[in-house]
């Protein structure tokens, strides 16, 4: 016996994913029905072998359903998230409208799959932004070794993370630079992103950080430790899908590089390229497809007492997103509703 399962948002690039990856993780579904809003309802999506036409999420019934991905945006989740959980069906919420409720949990299963018990305060469970979510499945192993105090972070973040009008973007841009006559002003992005890098992904905030870095430095300390000290720079850059960040952490305790190494070896979720060589690191463009957060170089930091430097790469549309929500489906199902 499987579950009844609810994909919202099944056009979009994350809502795509969620369905490749239930298929792909042979999740044990029963029915699975692929709601839309109106403008796209009756388009057509994958699912394994199958085809599934969408239905439209205004509408649809949630009774007697087990549960609901979510990923149509905050705005949207608003209005149909609370429908479905009053319904008695489990929301996995890919937005940040619930992520900073007390009584909702925000899970990464790799680092704090107990939280899953409290699903039932409000019948939703949220999904973190994507690149707290592998930094956050980095961070962890070492922080149960060594006590991390403080973390700089800075993200180079793949155009995929802002939806499909940017990677459009990206593409129209890239192309039109060798076309002059055929301009491609920035629209999705405040400046050109074509062969270029811009240091701003969300809202400024009032203390000029914006939202995404602001959400980096809320989330880790949600998911991981409240002690925890985060300070981020987020940054676009000209990548379609895979985010990279560089990681400088500092401990309360001293951790050797080679025994860090060892314990992200161990890790759950973690692959480990790390060769002092040309080419011994991983890059975006080898992560994307891929379900593991990839860590290379890792190094002493010999500035501070107790410093560490690494390099963090995944599928933002994976990890970051509809790889977690599956995740958190799988634990649900595993831990809690146990139908499977
Ligand atoms: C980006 N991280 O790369 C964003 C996308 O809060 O779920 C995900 C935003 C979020 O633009």
């Amino acid at each position: 016996m499987g579950y009844r399962v609810v994909i919202a948002g099944a056009t979009g690039n994350v809502g795509r994913e969620m369905l490749n990856i239930l298929a792909e993780r042979h999740f044990p579904v029963d029915e699975i029905v692929a709601l839309a809003s109106r403008k796209s309802m009756g388009s057509e999506v994958s699912f394994g072998d199958k085809t599934l036409k969408t239905k439209d999420l205004d509408t649809f019934d949630f009774t007697g359903w087990d549960m609901a991905l979510f990923a149509v945006g905050s705005e949207a989740t608003k209005k149909y998230a609370p429908k479905a959980a009053k319904a008695g069906c489990v929301v996995i919420d890919n937005s940040s409208l619930y992520r900073y409720d007390p009584d909702i949990p925000l899970i990464v299963p790799e680092v704090n799959a107990d939280a899953i018990h409290d699903y039932s305060k409000k019948n939703i469970i949220a999904n973190p932004n994507c690149s707290t979510a592998q930094m956050v499945v980095a961070l962890k192993p070492l922080h149960d070794r060594a006590t991390i105090k403080r973390v700089v972070v800075s993200t180079y973040q793949s155009v995929s993370g802002s939806g499909k009008d940017g990677m459009d973007e990206l593409w129209d841009q890239t192309k039109s630079i060798y076309n002059p006559t055929d301009d491609k002003p920035a629209k999705k992005f405040t400046k050109q992103i074509a062969f270029n890098v811009i240091p701003h992904i969300d809202v400024f905030m009032d203390s000029g950080d914006t939202k995404e870095e602001w959400k980096m430095m809320v989330e880790t300390k949600k998911i991981v430790d409240p002690k925890i000290k985060v300070t981020a720079t987020c940054v676009r850059v000209p990548v379609f899908v895979g985010h990279a960040e560089s990681i400088n952490i500092e401990f309360e305790e001293h951790l050797d590089e080679n025994e860090a190494r060892d314990i992200l070896r161990e890790a759950p979720g973690i692959m480990v390229i790390d060769k002092r060589e040309d080419g011994g690191y991983v890059t975006p463009v080898e992560c994307a497809g891929d379900f593991a957060t990839f860590i290379s170089r890792i190094r002493q930091d010999s500035t501070i007492d107790n410093g560490l430097n690494l390099w963090c790469v995944s599928d933002n549309l994976r990890k970051g997103a509809a790889l977690n929500a599956v995740q958190i489906a799988e634990l649900l199902g595993r831990e809690v509703l146990k139908k499977g």
